[in-house]
C-alpha cells in the first residue's frame, strides 16, 4: 500500500497564494494576489470603488480601465480572489490603492442581504442586530469589538504566563454549584441530575494547591431571571487563583498590574480597531480603593440594599470617584459576609464583613474576589452554620482537610469588561453570540 503524507510545512501559496494584508506597503509597485469579501462597491463615473473585506481591514480597491473583468459579475459579499498592482496614492488613507487586474470569484451571495452590513453604524435595533448576528458581525464596527475582545484575552494570557500562572480548563458539567443555588441551570443527567457550572470557583482553588498560580478563561452559566442590560445567562469569565497570599489587598495589586499591562498590549497591538471604535484607553498605574461600608454612606444610602450596591449606586459612585481623583476604576472592598459566598474569609476584626472586593469600571462591577477560608475547621463551621449540605462538598473541602496555603483570587466578567471599555450601551453587543432569558439563537 502506497501511504502518503500529510505536509506540517506551510509553503507561500498555504493561504490561496495571498498575502497577508498588513505587508501591502512593503509591495508598492507590485502586483499581489489577495483575498477578501467584497465590502462594498462605489460606482463613480469612470471607475467604482471596490472594498475588500479582509480579516483586520477594510482595503479600497479601484475599478478602472486597466481591469480585466467586468464589475457587473460581482455583488456585495462575493467572496474574491483578486491580482492587482499596489499604486502609491498619498491621498488614499493607507498611502496607496490597489488597482484590481484580475478577479476570480470563489463564492457568491444567492440574494442580497436583509440588512446593509457596510454602514459605519448599523441603523437596526439590538434584537435585529442579534437575529442577524452571523452577517452583522461582519460590519467593520462589530467585528472590530470582537477583535478588541481577543486582544484583552491575548492581553491576559500574556500578563499570567509572565508571572509563572498555569492556564487551566476545568469541567462545565457538574453535581452542584460553587456560587449557591438560586442561580443553577440544572439538565438531566444518565438518570441524575447535574448542573452547568456557575464558576469555576472549586477548582481554582483546588488547582492552587497543585500549581500555586492558576487561570482560566472560559464559559460559565448563570440561571438569572434577570433582563437588564448587564447580565447574561452564559458569559466569559476570566478567573485567577493565586497561592502563598499575604493579604488581599495582593489580588487588587495584581488585577491593577493586569489591567494595566492589557491596556499597553491593546494600544500596541490593536490601534486600528481603538481608532475605529473611539476607545479611550484609561490609565491606571493605581486604582482608588473605598470601604463598603464608606461607599455606602458616601453615597447616602440611596438604595434600601444593605448588603450590596445596587446598579444605580454603582454608577453613582464611578461618576463621584471620577469627579474627585480622575480614576475610571474603583474597588470596594470589605463586603457584608451575608452577602458573600461560604467560601469567603472573614474578617477577623469584624466577622460581619469579608476580606473581599469589588472592581467597578466606568458604573458597572466588573470584578469580585477576595481571600478564602483555608482552614479545615473554620470552613466545616461555616458550612455547619448556613446548613449547607457537607457531604456535596466533600471532594472541594479536601484540599482543607490536607493542608493548603492561603490563597485567594478574583473573577472578571470578560463581557462587562469589553462592554465598559467600548462603552457599549448593552452587554450583549459585547458578546458574540449572547445568550439570555430570550435569547437560545444563533
Ligand atoms: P461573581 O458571581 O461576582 O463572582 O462574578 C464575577 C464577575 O462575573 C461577571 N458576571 C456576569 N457577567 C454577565 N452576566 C452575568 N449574569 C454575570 N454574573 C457575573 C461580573 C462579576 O463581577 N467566583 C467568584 C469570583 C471570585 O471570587 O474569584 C464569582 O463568580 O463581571
Amino acid at each position: 500500500m502506497k501511504i502518503q503524507f500529510i505536509s506540517g510545512q506551510l509553503s507561500t501559496e498555504f493561504f490561496q497564494e495571498s498575502i497577508s494584508p498588513k505587508e501591502l506597503s512593503n509591495h508598492l509597485g507590485e502586483f499581489v494576489t489577495l483575498h477578501g469579501s467584497i465590502y462594498k462597491i462605489r460606482k463613480m463615473s469612470g471607475f467604482a470603488f471596490v472594498l475588500l473585506r479582509t480579516p483586520r481591514q477594510i482595503i479600497s480597491c479601484i475599478y478602472g480601465e486597466f481591469s480585466e473583468f467586468n464589475l457587473k459579475s460581482i455583488s456585495e459579499e462575493s467572496c474574491v480572489k483578486i491580482t492587482a498592482i499596489v499604486h502609491p496614492e498619498p491621498r488614499a488613507k493607507q498611502g496607496f490603492e490597489l488597482r484590481l487586474k484580475t478577479l476570480q470569484i470563489l463564492s457568491s451571495p444567492v440574494e442580497q442581504c436583509p440588512i446593509v452590513i457596510h454602514n459605519k453604524e448599523l441603523p437596526i435595533s439590538l434584537e435585529t442586530c442579534l437575529d442577524y448576528r452571523p452577517i452583522s458581525l461582519r460590519n467593520e464596527k462589530n467585528r472590530a469589538i470582537f477583535q478588541l475582545q481577543a486582544g484583552i484575552c491575548s492581553g491576559i494570557r500574556h500578563f499570567l504566563d509572565n508571572h509563572e500562572f498555569t492556564e487551566i480548563h476545568t469541567p462545565k458539567l457538574g453535581a452542584s454549584g460553587a456560587e449557591g443555588g438560586a442561580t443553577l441551570f440544572t439538565l438531566p443527567y444518565f438518570g441524575k441530575e447535574a448542573c452547568l457550572a456557575q464558576s469555576p470557583q472549586f477548582y481554582k482553588q483546588i488547582l492552587t494547591g497543585v500549581y500555586e498560580r492558576v487561570y482560566e478563561i472560559a464559559p460559565v452559566f448563570r440561571a438569572e431571571k434577570h433582563d437588564t442590560s448587564r447580565h447574561l445567562n452564559e458569559y466569559t469569565s476570566v478567573d485567577v487563583e493565586l497561592g502563598y497570599l499575604k493579604d488581599f489587598a495582593q489580588l487588587m495589586q495584581l488585577e491593577t498590574a493586569m489591567l494595566s499591562s492589557i491596556f499597553s498590549f491593546l494600544s500596541e497591538n490593536y490601534k486600528a480597531e481603538l481608532e475605529l471604535l473611539s476607545i479611550h484607553l484609561p490609565k491606571i498605574n493605581q486604582i482608588p480603593v473605598i470601604r463598603f461600608s464608606q461607599a455606602k454612606s458616601y453615597l447616602n444610602f440611596l438604595s434600601s440594599e444593605k448588603e450590596d450596591l445596587s446598579p444605580e449606586e454603582e454608577r453613582l459612585l464611578c461618576e463621584k470617584v471620577y469627579q474627585e481623583t480622575g480614576s475610571e476604576f474603583i474597588f470596594v472592598t470589605h463586603y457584608p459576609t451575608k452577602k458573600r459566598p461560604f467560601y469567603a474569609m472573614e474578617n477577623p476584626e469584624n466577622r460581619e464583613e469579608t476580606l473581599s472586593f469589588d472592581l467597578l469600571f466606568r458604573g458597572m462591577e466588573i470584578t469580585t474576589g477576595g481571600q478564602r477560608i483555608h482552614s479545615y475547621e473554620e470552613q466545616l463551621a461555616k458550612i455547619r452554620r448556613l446548613g449547607m449540605d457537607e457531604a456535596v462538598l466533600k471532594s472541594y473541602l479536601m484540599i482543607h482537610r490536607y493542608g493548603i496555603a492561603p490563597h485567594g483570587g478574583f473573577g472578571l466578567g470578560l463581557e462587562r469588561f469589553l462592554t465598559c471599555l467600548a462603552q457599549l450601551p448593552n452587554v450583549r453587543y459585547g458578546c458574540l453570540f449572547p445568550r439570555d432569558i430570550h435569547r437560545l439563537t444563533p
